[in-house]
């Protein structure tokens, strides 16, 4: 055979343009992409017709948490990488890039990446890299930053709230700056962490605990506060940023007008803020727990627009699922955990926060029809293979460089639209907060490095546990390398 795999007639979107054509594969990279049919009849070992379906790369999620310690409040992960990389592949996602958390007992990073790793190698679905979150940022453990980043580890994430993970001002200085000097990008999870503990106060006081107080607790303000502070911490020391899951359009904003200015402060935003409200927590009894994340839902439709422009005008870079996975019917350790005979409707503040979605992301976001094509693959495909030091090895579809990591859609009018349903899904949560949103598209096929891992129409699930490989990272796409920061020159 000449080619191990040939995809005819796609409708190939990149995050440059739309066109016609048949994709060859070979050793599980892209051979070649030739005018659409022309490779009719040619030898392959498998030959799969696109009937001119949109083709796209992969998709990359770089924000899921898997098997992570709890340190969200209560709750503990129920999605391991086995579980939740197999949920990655049946949605079309063939990269995910989860969390290694340091905790603040931990003096050095190096656990965290070990435990992972470790957890890892009992078996993915898909392609993984890691992010460490740095909770302790000590001077040893930020002199680790180059050690992390010879193990391909290029990003870090730092808490401006969560008792377990807050950071101080001085301390988020500290990793700012040594993560520029290295060419590590820092994610920032911006909420002021004092005001939420504060206005939680003032909501016990008054015994307003039921889970629609999660959003009450944590109104916008925290959000645009912290966003304009880290924003204002990175300017600094001339660091670029991060923001992680923007979820009100006021932070949004406030992130555009400092691109505006030149600086490189980049933005993602996920599924939960553009297709759930706060009407999802303010169900009856404790039901609104499962849309409980953080930052939360916001009030109206009018936000969930705020968000969809900011998508399509590029204050976003990316859109991540945020996959953070809870059972919800679990006393023990998922969302009722914070159910207690003084708090029968159970007490927000004792609630894990997070959502799953890593399976749910692509389609609900193509399915919306609000994006085109191209910019669709560039914020969940393209950019965070770019943004995280993935690219052109993911991301990307050029011959003899690229993965053969691609997702095939159907062509129109050939799915049935569907709404979605937790028993269709393939994570290990007993629920999700899309239950009954109507979706157009769902992959077809997903392909990692060559190999079909999801066929929806015959066998579905048809990739092989401990087939993804830990994607060692380069440093970012955008990174520039900056002169050093003196503070005499201030
Ligand atoms: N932050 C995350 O990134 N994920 C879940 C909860 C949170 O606060
Ligand atoms: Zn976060
Ligand atoms: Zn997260
Ligand atoms: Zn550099």
């Amino acid at each position: 055979h000449t080619f191990d795999c040939v995809i005819l007639d796609g409708n190939v979107v990149t995050a440059a343009d739309v066109g016609r054509y048949d994709i060859a594969i070979k050793d599980g990279k892209i051979a070649l992409l030739a005018p659409a049919n022309s490779l009719r009849g040619s030898s392959a070992k498998r030959i799969i017709d696109a009937e001119g379906a949109y083709v796209t790369p992969g998709g990359v999620d770089a924000h899921v948490h898997l098997a992570e310690p709890s340190l969200f409040g209560k709750g503990q992960s129920s999605d391991d990488y086995t579980s939740g990389s197999r949920s990655a592949i049946a949605g079309g996602t063939t990269t995910i890039i989860t969390f290694a958390a340091q905790l603040k007992s931990e003096t050095s990073l190096l656990p965290a990446l070990e435990r992972n790793f470790a957890e890892a190698a009992k078996g993915a679905y898909c392609d993984y890299s890691f992010h460490l979150i740095v909770s302790n940022p000590t001077k040893d453990a930020l002199d680790e930053l180059p050690l992390l980043k010879r193990r391909g580890v290029t990003s870090v994430k730092i808490y401006m709230t969560y008792e377990a993970l807050q950071l101080r001002d001085n301390q988020i200085l500290d990793v700012l700056l040594r993560a520029r000097a290295e060419g590590i990008t820092t994610m920032i999870h911006a909420e002021n962490g004092d005001m939420l503990q504060w206005m939680t106060e003032r909501l016990e006081e008054q015994k307003l605990l039921s889970p629609r107080y999660h959003v009450t607790s944590r109104p916008p303000i925290l959000e645009t506060e912290a966003t304009n502070r880290a924003i204002s911490l990175g300017q600094l020391v001339c660091a670029p940023i991060l923001i992680v899951h923007v979820s009100a359009p006021s932070a949004a904003e406030i992130i555009r007008n400092a691109q505006s200015l030149g600086h490189p402060v980049y933005a993602e935003t996920c599924p939960q803020y553009t297709f759930l409200t706060r009407a999802a927590l303010e169900k009856p009894g404790f039901e609104g727990a499962k849309a409980v994340c953080s930052p939360p839902p916001r009030n109206s439709e009018a936000d969930l627009e705020g968000i969809w422009t900011h998508l399509k005008n590029g204050t976003f870079t990316i859109l991540s699922s945020d996959h953070c996975p809870f059972n919800y019917d679990d006393t023990a350790f998922g969302k009722k955990a914070a159910i207690t005979c003084d708090a029968p409707d159970g007490h927000f503040k004792h609630i894990p926060n997070g959502c799953p979605g890593v399976e749910t992301r692509l389609s609900l976001t193509f399915s919306a029809k609000r994006l085109a094509p191209e910019r669709f693959v560039a914020l969940t495909s393209t950019n965070p293979a770019k943004l995280y030091g993935l690219y052109p090895r993911k991301g990307a579809l050029i011959p003899g460089v690229s993965d053969a990591d691609l997702t095939i859609w159907y062509p129109s009018g050939k799915m049935q639209p569907f709404s979605i349903s937790n028993d269709l899904l393939h994570h290990n949560v007993d629920y999700t907060p899309y239950e009954g949103i109507e979706v157009s598209q769902w992959p077809r096929y997903t392909l990692l490095r060559g190999e079909v891992v999801w066929d929806r129409d015959s066998s579905g699930l048809v990739g092989r546990q401990g087939f993804g490989q830990f994607c060692a990272r380069e440093s970012s796409f955008w990174h520039e390398d900056l002169p050093d920061w003196d503070v005499a020159n201030y």
